[in-house]
């Protein structure tokens, strides 16, 4: 199974994202993430046998977090993979929190972690071609994160689908 940890937004903040995918569509063409498919990776797994599921499962219970607000306010492209994505300039305590705890109790298990920095961003668009500047958006995205998940991909034709296999809600929250 191929899996993945992330926050997965709910309609209203999913329908915004995918607004923006449709403005910057304009500039740069490219395949733009199904609406509901938008999300933003805190710790990708990969590949991994089934077997181990119950071990990752293990390891996220032991993430603590607070529910806490990602403004996301900017749009835009990487020319190295050429993906559009929506980011926030200020990365909140809380998220960096979340990430580095993952990471953690990751590593500790024996699951591979992302050796780069951790960079927040939602994919909206894949094969952009031609410059896109980054942009303001305005007004910002406020998700207010109350959970995260853990994510199944299975890679179609016609891409990706995710399931959400499980959701852990922050303290003193009661899900997404
Ligand atoms: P991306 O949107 O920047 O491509 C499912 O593939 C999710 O995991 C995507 O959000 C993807 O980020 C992220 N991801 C992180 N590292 C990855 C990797 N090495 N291979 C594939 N996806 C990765």
């Amino acid at each position: 199974m191929r899996v993945f940890f992330a926050l997965w937004p709910g309609p209203a903040i999913a329908r915004r994202l995918h607004k923006e995918g449709e403005r910057a569509h304009v500039t740069t063409g490219g395949r733009r993430m199904r609406r509901d498919t938008l999300h933003l990776t805190l710790a990708f797994i990969g590949d991994m046998p089934r077997e181990r599921l119950d071990a990752l499962l293990a390891c996220a219970d032991k993430v603590a977090f607070t529910p806490f607000a990602l403004a996301l306010d900017r749009i835009a492209a990487w020319r190295h993979n050429h993906i559009v994505w929506a980011g926030a300039s200020v990365q909140p305590p809380e998220l960096e929190s979340l990430v580095s705890q993952l990471n953690a109790v990751l590593a500790d298990a024996g699951f591979p972690v992302e050796p780069r920095k951790f960079s927040a961003h939602v994919t909206l668009l894949r094969n952009a071609r031609g410059e896109l500047p980054a942009s303001e958006i305005a007004p910002p995205i406020e998700w207010p994160v109350h959970a995260f998940a853990l994510i199944e991909s299975d890679r179609a034709q016609d891409g990706a689908h995710y399931a959400v296999l499980k959701s852990w809600p922050a303290a003193g929250a009661s899900g997404r």
